[in-house]
């Protein structure tokens, strides 16, 4: 069963502008449990010491999830998230050429350093779950990575993440990340290693989740996402769209309270200043909303004709939208909801002209103002009667 690690306390906290406090923080973590996710990477304690206060605290509270920290390859970024008391420490150190340079290491120097930081965590914590990621490993030279990969395993990782640091992969093509992770596999296992796989994608070509899910089909074990995809420049994978897709399309159903999704990217929206897409798959105000005439008509027969996957797993209903594209179907629909089903077909016509002309001026009407405009409606109606009558 594939695990899930969300980041968006350490990863998603890297989108410019965004700061959660402490007691935000926590809320999320609680979410995230609630949710069922695996691993949550609470932080970097050595950034701030407030990002040190909030990992040691969340680490402290009893949770399903392991808890873990993000760390450069030195000892005392360990030593911080050790004393924070981590299930799960993530040691990231590059491996390009470019960046060997920068640090005027060359390979060998910098796998010394890389195992001698793993070998001094799991010396100091037997127990910890270690990753190592060769990050920007999808562009780094094959060599260099499956050297850093196999001796990290030998000195004690237990995770390999394979991150597209810069969302360079493109499914099907030779950046493939199915083949990649293939690959990978195979050449460890040939040398007697078997860590467990995780892949980090992000979507600068706004193609990380596909390119996650090709990391899952060729056999990753843990994928890393964060609420809204949130992080460095264009983000990573959306955790709601995975887990969407997982459990309706890839038989791993019910492992997640998808009902509590709504909830947490509200809290993240609210408290990170992002706003949620209209249009934003699944959780989106309109991912579930059908618009044209003749979509909602069919709608109206039967949700799944434009709908492949179900609201109601979010605990959402989809709904129709009344505006310049709405036919007599829709309005019909909508009058029922406010229990109008028995409006004659002069009332729904005059409706329909009504939503027609405010859809023109790019608003949509909603159930609250399609009330006002019925009863608008029926009170000129009315007067109308009263003239006539007393004329
Ligand atoms: C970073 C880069 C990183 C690291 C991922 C990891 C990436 O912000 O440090 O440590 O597994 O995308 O490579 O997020
Ligand atoms: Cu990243």
């Amino acid at each position: 069963m594939v695990k899930i690690l969300d980041t968006t306390l350490r990863e998603g906290e890297q989108t410019p502008g965004v700061y959660f406090n402490i007691h935000i923080k926590m809320a999320i973590a609680e979410l995230l449990d609630q949710i069922g996710v695996d691993i949550i990477e609470a932080g970097h304690p050595a950034v701030t010491p407030e990002i040190y206060k909030a990992v040691n605290e969340i680490s402290k509270r009893e949770t399903k999830a392991l808890i873990g920290a993000h760390s450069r390859s030195l000892e005392k970024d360990v030593d911080l998230a050790i004393e924070c008391g981590v299930d799960f420490l993530g040691i990231f150190y590059c491996v390009s050429e470019e960046r060997l340079v920068h640090h005027s290491k060359n390979l060998s120097l910098a796998i010394d350093q890389i195992t001698r930081v793993i070998q001094y965590a799991r010396e100091k914590d037997p127990e910890i779950t270690i990753r190592y990621t060769p990050e920007d490993t999808v562009r780094s030279p094959w060599k260099n990575v499956l050297t850093a990969a196999s001796e990290a395993a030998k000195a004690g990782a237990n995770i390999i993440s394979i991150a597209d640091t810069t969302g360079y992969m493109i499914p099907g093509t030779e950046r493939s990340m199915y083949d990649y992770i293939r690959r990978l596999k195979d050449e460890l296992s040939g040398m007697g290693l078997y860590p467990e796989i995780a892949v980090h994608c992000h979507n600068d070509r706004g193609l990380a989740l596909a390119n996650a899910l090709d990391g899952f089909r060729a056999g990753a074990d843990i994928i890393d996402v964060s609420v809204m995809g949130l992080g460095e420049r264009a983000g990573i994978v959306d955790l709601a769209s995975i887990l969407a897709v997982l459990s309706k399309d890839f038989n791993e159903d019910n492992r997640w309270n998808l009902k509590k999704i709504p909830e947490l990217y509200n809290l993240i929206s609210r408290f990170s200043g992002v706003p949620i897409p209209a249009n934003f798959p699944f959780i989106g105000e309109k991912a579930f909303t059908h618009c044209a005439g003749v979509h909602s008509q069919a709608f109206i027969q039967n949700p799944f004709h434009y709908q492949s996957v179900d609201p109601e797993i979010f605990g959402r209903k989809a709904s129709i939208s009344l505006d310049h594209m709405s036919g007599v179907s829709s309005v019909k629909y909508s009058l029922e909801q406010i229990g109008e089903a028995d409006a004659d077909d002069e009332l729904i016509r005059e409706v329909l002209n009504n939503v027609k002309t405010i859809g023109q001026t790019g608003r949509v009407v909603d159930i609250e103002e399609l009330k006002y405009i019925v009863r608008y409606l029926k009170k000129k109606r009315l007067k109308g009667q009263k003239i006539k009558n007393e004329g």
